[in-house]
């Protein structure tokens, strides 16, 4: 399967996290690019389609900080990357502050998503492989893997979290319609909720979002994934959460991903985008299910059954020594 990679992502390299209370080394390490190429072919360098379909989905605001935001860290001589510390609550009136740290507040959900100095080219290659990708898929020309580093599914409109700047699922979901699809399913494998993505489309008929994902009661993002999040407005009925407590193994998992294909299969898309994270593995550092390396290659299966037009965006997946194999698996079972 073709996979879209450009080297600028190999940039971005955050040191550290705050993490149940102490700084820790970043988990979205640069490591996992050389971890994810052992499992792939060779990589194919994506076009350039500029910022035109970054903006149909993000901010203009938050996308210009998000190109500054280190440069401004720099300028107001701070060490390290541009952490933010405080949050305004919601419901706080619109402000207009220009303070760097005011703005990462502005800007940020968590203490885990610090924009490094090479965080914007990377997230800005990132979203270009997803595109490019997302051409392949369009022109009928089969499945097509989106090599994105870091994640995306976290990132709403205009913010950040969850390692998350730019969501690159959502954005291909946007050219997709834009490029004449009627409908466009996303179905979410990561660990994690893909709060971002559900977020952007919520009151929208056109985009389903169905994510399988830890129980949020226990697991980040915490608040946002719960059953009784179903959409709104002209949404209402598109968005559905799938959750499974902790120990979730491949055979508890499977029932719960027959009944997202189900919801899928009934949404009759025409574009089908896979936000895949391989932090469903058993030996994640970060996550507590137990899926084994090979099944993956049946998880993805399952998937391919839908006779889709596919794009598959990686997201999360930290276990460096199992990650090679775990997407190798994943995309195998496309091919089967
Ligand atoms: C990004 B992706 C747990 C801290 C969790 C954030 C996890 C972000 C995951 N103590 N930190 O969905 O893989
Ligand atoms: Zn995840």
């Amino acid at each position: 399967m073709k996979a879209f990679f450009s080297e600028h992502q190999s940039k971005h390299a955050p040191a550290l996290e705050l993490q149940n209370g102490e700084m820790v080394p970043h988990a979205e390490s640069q490591a996992r690019v050389a971890a994810i190429r052992s499992g792939l072919g060779p990589l194919t360098a994506p076009s350039d389609f500029g910022l035109a379909p970054i903006l149909a989905v993000h901010d203009a605001a938050y996308v210009d900080f998000l190109q500054r935001a280190h440069g401004d860290w720099v300028a107001a001589g701070r060490p390290g990357d541009a952490f933010p510390y405080v949050f305004p609550i919601r419901g706080r009136r619109p402000l207009s502050l220009s303070r760097i740290d005011a703005e990462l507040g502005q800007y940020a959900f968590d203490c885990g998503t610090p924009v490094a100095a090479g965080t914007w080219e990377t997230v800005y290659w990132s979203a270009q492989s997803a595109l490019s990708a997302l051409e392949v898929v369009m022109d009928g020309a089969g499945p097509a893997f989106a090599f994105c580093r870091p994640p995306g599914h976290h990132a709403g409109r205009d913010y950040m979290g969850g390692y998350s700047y730019l969501n690159n699922a959502a954005i291909c979901a946007q050219q997709a319609l834009a490029r004449g699809a009627g409908r466009v399913a996303i179905l979410d494998v990561d660990y994690h909720h893909g709060n971002g993505t559900q977020d952007l489309f919520y009151a929208r008929e056109e985009v389903l979002t169905v994510s399988l994902h830890a129980d949020p009661v226990t697991d980040y993002p915490f608040y946002w994934g719960h059953a009784d999040e179903t959409g709104e407005g002209r949404g209402q009925g598109f968005a559905l959460n799938l959750s499974m407590p902790r120990g979730t193994g491949w055979a508890d998992y499977q029932i719960r991903l027959t009944q997202a294909i189900e919801r899928v299969q009934a949404f009759a898309p025409d574009v089908l985008i896979v936000p895949f994270g391989a932090d469903t593995y058993a030996g994640d550092p970060i996550s507590f299910f137990s899926i084994e390396t090979a099944e993956y290659s049946d998880m993805a299966a399952m998937i391919a059954a839908l006779g889709l037009p596919t794009l598959i965006c990686m997201e999360g997946g930290y276990a460096i020594e199992a990650l090679g194999a775990n997407v190798a698996a994943f995309l195998a079972g496309f091919e089967r």
